[in-house]
């Protein structure tokens, strides 16, 4: 046995050890931070240089003309006055710059979100407020923190061109400015819809955590209230289950990404996505939906399309771009008498917003993916569990025909793996920020700003923390992918 003495001056020495290592992480992720701010204000000096230059061809091109538009000049000039005194950038740019101020933006906030995430683990609060706050206060103006005052901004919002949010707040969950910056800031859609009031008597939202009685009853009642059954099979015999109303946390928090990101130590992309998952939030959903029981098979997809991307059979379709699937919704809708809500002209989809199929919000499918729980899987937070319910890790060497394994407490097969899964939200990385004081009701983007569209639930290859509830990933809409398929929605209606 050591003395007493001995062992608390080893436990001294550790002590002094980590908190030396803390010290030293401390100025290394200072350093990393603060070269961060500078990269972020240079780029930002260059997309100013490129906004001029775009900003004189536009008022070079309108003068050339042989009626020149004198109020367009006027407006023009105006923005490159703003854009010299104020460094304001006007909404009018090209959506080449806006995707390079975003990305600018992302990649910021990733690096501060690293920082404050690196920060709270090694239990240096104030550090970790510190950058939190900077990181508010960046996601709502722009504004950066302890920058160099001949590079910073002058001052703090170029408000105008970059807010996402409603001039007049949403009634139910007023939206923050958002960190993206929409085509069209003055008409973008808003992220948050209002909620449907439903009459006293409905039954209460499903709200998270629930057990699968529990879900049972939930579904059961809003059928009930609807006049419509739990289940549904449509004309060509695909099936589908209620999803009910209901409230829960989607994203996740720091702590829970922190086992995913050190899986990834060299994939920026991949941390990328698992960081997108921050901050998590309050979602109230306030529609009941019929969402597919299963992945879209080749079998149905061939009966829609008239052709069948592969492999065959009910193996969930793969090799179906985003926009084949909101056709597979619009053709669909069609032949049951539907009002499409997508409709196609090429490589150019159009929301029509109509009552027809449609792809779940990325919400939605979070929640009917989780089906009252709030763990890692539906099946808890061990990876080995997962087995019960999911195709994944290549166990089985190719995807699966859907519905072999177990279903979720809503009834719901193959959310996790096999394949991954569209969903109808264009791809943002910190779509969530907005949101982090805030209730999200209804949450959708959809934005154009984005070529990528948000997929859902890992494939047959991933690994059990590529497949977890909350993880995201983005693909290009237009193309074709392996392991990449779709389920449908339909939002249920009231029998008359
Ligand atoms: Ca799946």
């Amino acid at each position: 046995m050591l003395p007493v003495r001995m062992l608390t001056l080893l436990m001294t020495l550790v002590l002094l050890t980590l908190s030396m290592a803390y010290a030293a992480d401390k100025d290394e992720v200072d350093e990393r931070v603060e070269k961060a701010r500078e990269a972020y204000q240079s780029e930002m000096e260059l997309i100013r240089e490129e906004v001029a230059k775009e900003l004189d061809t536009k008022e070079a091109a309108e003068r050339k003309r042989t009626n020149p538009d004198l109020e367009k000049i006027k407006t023009i000039k105006s923005d490159r006055e703003e854009l010299t005194a104020d460094e304001k950038i006007p909404d009018s740019i090209s959506t080449k710059i806006k995707s390079r101020i975003n990305k600018n933006r992302t990649k910021f906030i990733n690096v501060l979100t690293a920082a404050k995430n690196e920060f709270v683990r090694a239990k240096l609060d104030d550090e970790a407020e510190a950058i939190a706050q900077e990181l508010e206060k960046f996601k709502s103006d722009g504004t950066l923190a302890k920058a160099k005052p001949a590079a910073a901004p002058s001052k703090p919002a170029p408000a105008k061109p970059l807010a996402l949010a409603p001039t007049k707040p949403a009634p139910v969950a007023p939206a923050k400015p958002a960190p993206v910056i929409p085509d069209k800031p003055a008409t973008a859609k808003q992220p948050v819809v209002v909620a449907k009031a439903w009459p006293k008597n409905a039954p209460p939202l499903a709200v998270l955590p629930f057990d699968a009685e529990q879900a049972k009853k939930h579904q059961q009642a809003w059928a009930k209230y609807l006049k419509i059954p739990v289940e549904y099979t449509n004309s060509i015999g695909m099936k589908f289950v209620l999803i009910p109303p209901g409230e829960f946390l989607m994203g996740s928090t720091p702590a829970d990404i922190d086992e995913p990101l050190r899986a990834e130590p060299e994939n920026k992309q991949i941390q990328g996505f698992i960081a997108s998952e921050l901050p998590q939030h309050k979602v109230i959903l306030t529609n009941p939906i019929y969402l597919g029981v299963y992945e879209v098979t080749c079998e149905e997809y061939q009966q829609v399309m008239g052709t069948n991307p592969g492999p065959g059979g009910t193996n969930p379709v793969e090799k179906a771009n985003w926009n084949d699937a909101a056709e597979f919704c619009a053709k669909l809708s069609e032949k049951e008498k539907l009002k499409p809500f997508y409709s196609r002209a090429g490589e150019n989809v159009t929301r029509l917003e109509g009552t027809g199929y449609r792809l779940s919000t990325e919400a939605e499918w979070e929640f009917a993916c989780r089906a009252g729980t709030t763990t890692r899987y539906s099946t808890g937070d061990d990876g080995n569990k997962l087995a019960e319910v999911a195709w994944y890790s290549d166990r089985a060497g190719r995807g699966q025909p859907v519905g072999r394994l177990k279903p979720n407490q809503f009834g719901l097969y193959d959310m996790h793996g096999n394949n991954w899964e569209w969903v109808d939200d264009t791809w943002e990385p910190t779509f969530y920020a907005q949101f982090e004081n805030s209730v999200a009701v209804n949450p959708s983007n959809q934005s154009k700003a984005s070529p990528s569209r948000v997929a859902r639930g890992g494939d047959w290859v991933c690994y059990p923390l590529l497949c977890r509830s909350a993880k995201r990933h983005a693909f290009d809409l237009t193309s074709r992918y392996e392991r990449v398929g779709f389920r449908i929605a339909l939002v249920a209606v009231a029998a008359p």
